[in-house]
């Protein structure tokens, strides 16, 4: 079995997980004082989100040097110790790596736009016209005129974030030579950053095509192939479930896992691409989909399981009720998703339950919003149906700083912080969460538990029960004679149904079961 197949992978965003030079902003060492905290959560795996040197345009998804840490989080010798000490405590590292595209500051395009005969002029996309009337996903057009180069230049995402000609045979040489270095240092494994957008076909508005399989084969081949251990998950948001065997499946020796956005993007109006877009959210639908892709992928190809990261909404504050019923949603989402089968992902303050936040419009700091406060400035949009929009699925909403306890700015920072701290890190951080034994906390910790003592956790099928039940979310799995029954009520409100009573109860949120009725938000797992 490879051996992140029972372990669950918790994410940092370093610029929000802990700050040890008081500079307002999270760096490495504060994330090292922190390693022994994200060991006993149990977790196997961190994801760092990129920590390059970058101008911060898209912070840090926009890198400007691969070879260099961003001096914002420490030093190239903090790297390195953070490493070690990750590795010291059993626990391995998954590096960011966004190769789709990079920052306009990056050496190469400032010599592509200098140069037209340089060799880097075609490590990236240029146009004598607005060649198409794609939008980026960050507002605008995708092409953006640059007088230093005399044309235009494609950028999916904001226009400092050029994209890259990954049909330039030395831009890829490039891109696996620098890999090997970061894996040659010890690195892990690597989530690849909107990696099915390398086969784009720019002049004929494709965004993925079959040479995004093409290139990941070659990448495998110059960068895994030989080492029996890196673990790779890519963030496509064309993944669908016919395309993901082919990219996950191990005869295609392309990646380990995908990053899916179909779970994420459930209450987006089907009939529109455009994220900020919203419609009443539909539980039939969002099991229908997690059943697609639990049997979709079984024995082919792999899940990877997420309510939450740095670009999503909290999920208590998406589908729970983090005012009345804040332990019990929490922990039955938890529930639902850490009993599938795939490699779950804990997003930093997720395992305290760490909510969205409503700021003010100039408090906001994510580039995406930004663009969407000034477009809709412009078009004299109404600055409250804004943040309304904004309130619900900004990407700040994950990023303000880890409540780690009641101190000032959470514990995270002896300053002023560079995002907000929620202020409801009085009542929801991780000093009160681990003084508290039937905390939101220790639900997780069992659940990572779970599935490194239980093969069924990993290996078994899945069957959706009560499908077209509007309030209860019921599954099976099966392995090798054992049965794991869950039955989870969704809403806030009294659900009554017939309890199946299968075998012992391994995990309850209302701890002892009521005969034939799931509180709000009760969640109930046994095993036969
Ligand atoms: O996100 C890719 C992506 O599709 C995002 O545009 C996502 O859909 C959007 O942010 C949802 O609001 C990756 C990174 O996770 C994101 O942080 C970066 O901004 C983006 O790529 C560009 O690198």
């Amino acid at each position: 079995m490879k051996w992140w197949k029972n372990q669950t992978v918790y994410q940092v965003y370093p610029l929000s997980y802990n700050d040890s030079n008081d500079d307002g902003r999270g760096d490495l060492q504060g994330i090292i004082a922190k390693i022994p905290y994200i060991k006993s959560l149990g977790v196997g795996i961190i994801w760092l989100t990129p920590i390059y040197q970058s101008p911060m345009d898209d912070n840090g998804y926009d890198i400007s040097d691969y070879y260099q840490i961003n001096p914002l989080f420490g030093t190239m010798a903090d790297f390195e110790l953070l490493l070690a000490e990750i590795h010291k405590h059993g626990l391995k590292l998954m590096m960011d790596l966004v190769v789709n595209h990079t920052s306009d500051e990056h050496a190469w395009f400032k010599e592509a736009i200098a140069n037209k005969k340089s060799k880097y002029r075609d490590y990236y996309l240029f146009s004598d016209e607005i060649a198409t009337a794609e939008t980026s996903f960050f507002g605008g057009g995708v092409w953006e005129y640059s007088t230093a180069a005399g044309q235009y230049y494609y950028h999916l995402f904001s226009k400092r974030q050029p994209d890259l000609n990954w049909d330039n045979e030395h831009l890829r040489q490039d891109v696996y030579a620098m890999m090997n270095w970061w894996l040659d240092k010890g690195v892990d494994a690597f989530r690849l950053d909107v990696i099915d957008f390398i086969g784009k076909e720019p002049f004929k508005q494709i965004r993925s095509g079959e040479k995004t399989h093409t290139y990941l084969q070659e990448m495998h081949q110059a960068c895994f192939a030989f080492r029996d251990a890196v673990m790779t998950v890519g963030e496509m948001t064309t993944a669908t479930i016919e395309n993901t065997p082919l990219y996950t499946k191990r005869e295609r020796k392309e990646l380990d896992m995908v990053f899916h956005f179909e779970i994420a993007s459930i209450n987006q109006d089907k009939n529109s691409d455009d994220k900020w877009s919203y419609r009443p959210f539909n539980l039939v639908e969002l099991k229908r989909c997690f059943e697609k892709w639990q049997v979709g992928l079984h024995n082919n190809g792999w899940n990877a399981l997420y309510w939450c990261n740095h670009d999503q909404p909290r999920v208590v504050s998406t589908f729970g009720d983090p005012v009345n019923y804040h332990y019990q949603s929490a922990t039955m989402l938890a529930g639902l998703l850490h009993g599938m089968q795939g490699t779950p992902y804990i997003y930093q303050g997720e395992e305290i339950g760490m909510t969205n936040i409503r700021l003010e419009a100039h408090e906001y700091r994510d580039v995406e919003i930004l663009n969407l406060l000034a477009e809709h400035k412009q078009k004299g949009i109404d600055l409250e149906q804004t943040l309304e929009l904004i309130y619900r699925k900004g990407r700040d909403n994950a990023r303000t700083p880890m409540q780690w306890n009641t101190d000032a700015y959470a514990g995270f920072s002896k300053v002023p912080t560079w995002l907000a701290v929620n202020p409801n890190y009085q009542e929801i951080n991780v000093a009160a969460a681990i003084a508290n034994k039937t905390s939101i906390w220790y639900w997780y910790a069992e659940l990572v538990a779970l599935r490194k003592k239980e093969p069924i956790i990993v290996e078994g099928d899945f069957q959706l029960l009560e499908a077209n039940h509007p309030q209860l979310f019921a599954y099976q799995r099966q392995y090798q004679g054992e049965t794991i029954t869950v039955y989870a009520n969704f809403l806030g409100t009294d659900l009554e149904v017939e309890l199946p009573c299968t075998g012992e109860v391994i995990m309850a949120n209302y701890r002892v079961p009521l005969d034939n009725i799931l509180r709000p938000f009760e969640f109930i797992m046994w095993k036969n």
